[in-house]
């Protein structure tokens, strides 16, 4: 918009000395060309330069989808409208997801995705590495960290406000990471590219046993884990993900700056979250809720530790897969 403004009044002294009919169409390609602008947005797809987010929409989605989440639904929520509000962010965001699996973070970032870019992880502003598939070979790092840069700076220079989800982090070899640290700091423009409005999303089971740990001490003293605060897991992620050689942050220089802004932890799930993934799974195949099946679904799933069986050793992970049997 912006542009077409300082197009406008450029032109306004030149159309002023013209005819009519030079004028008609003058006015009617500048309407074409916004036109034009605004189809293109329609059937391709268009980055987003100052993209504004639906936060009520952003937090319906959660809420209906991603269920014993309160720290990461409430983080994640407030991070990313507050960053995609500021029109001049000073770094990149970047959020590192923690927690054993099928507790929602590869989930959660699709609909995260799909809420800034209706196409998801599907659009060509969204890109997903998986260190297992992407970065297998140990004896090719140098190879992947050049790789890894040329993608990202292509990426960024086609739209500022890329979005790039790093899955397995623990999985990647120690060091590959650090490859990006460039691009997260606070530089204003790095060889005339500027990553300060791109979207970092890491992903690893780094620090799930702490996580875990946690929940269980307070099902056991009998405190509801919706009083677990942010602040009682946070620096200990930080610090599980730097000191442990399996994390892909080994000794990572993205911690030791504090170029990750938010870690957050997803909780194990129990059973009552486990039912609520299978009710939300019937409606969105278009069933009606049978408590009957909810409660079996939830029943097959194995639960830890072994005495107790309060969390869902796979989360909600295979929940679809158990529905099939009963549908
Ligand atoms: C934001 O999303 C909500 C819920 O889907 C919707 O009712 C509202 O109209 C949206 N607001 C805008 C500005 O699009
Ligand atoms: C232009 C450019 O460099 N595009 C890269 C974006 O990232 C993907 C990987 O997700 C690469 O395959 C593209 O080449």
């Amino acid at each position: 918009m912006k542009l077409l403004r300082a197009l406008i009044w450029l032109l306004l002294p030149v159309l002023a000395q013209c005819e009519p009919i030079t004028l008609t169409v003058g006015a009617l390609s500048v309407v074409g060309g916004a036109v034009y602008y605004g189809l293109q947005c329609y059937f391709q797809e268009c980055c987003f330069q100052n993209g504004a987010i639906n936060s009520t929409a952003l937090e319906l989605d959660f809420d209906s989808n991603i269920f014993g989440q309160h720290l990461a639904k409430r983080v994640i929520l407030k991070g990313v409208t507050g960053f995609m509000k500021n029109k001049h962010p000073k770094k990149p965001l970047t959020l590192s997801f923690h927690g054993w699996t099928g507790t929602g973070k590869n989930y959660i970032s699709q609909l995260l995705a799909r809420n800034i870019y209706g196409h998801g992880t599907e659009s060509q502003f969204v890109h997903q590495f998986v260190a297992t598939l992407h970065f297998p070979h140990a004896s090719q790092i140098d190879k992947y960290k050049d790789q890894l840069q040329a993608w990202i700076k292509g990426n960024v220079s086609n739209c500022e406000r890329s979005i790039f989800i790093f899955d397995e982090v623990d999985k990647m070899h120690p060091g590959l990471i650090d490859a990006i640290k460039p691009f997260l700091d606070y530089y204003e423009q790095l060889e005339g590219i500027s990553y300060r409005k791109c979207i970092f999303i890491f992903l690893s089971n780094a620090g799930g046993e702490i996580i875990s740990k946690l929940a269980l001490d307070f099902w056991k003293n009998g405190k509801k884990r919706e009083d677990i605060n942010l602040f009682e897991v946070e620096h200990q992620l930080s610090l599980a993900a730097f000191n442990n050689k399996d994390s892909g942050f080994w000794h990572s220089g993205l911690i030791d700056k504090n170029l990750i802004d938010f870690f957050v932890p997803f909780l194990p799930l129990e059973f009552q979250h486990v039912k609520m993934c299978v009710r939300a799974e019937l409606r969105q195949r278009g069933y009606e809720v049978d408590e009957e099946i909810v409660t079996k679904v939830a029943k097959e799933m194995t639960y830890f530790p072994k005495d107790e069986n309060v969390f869902s050793v796979k989360g909600c992970k295979v929940v679809s897969t158990k529905l099939e049997y009963y549908l």
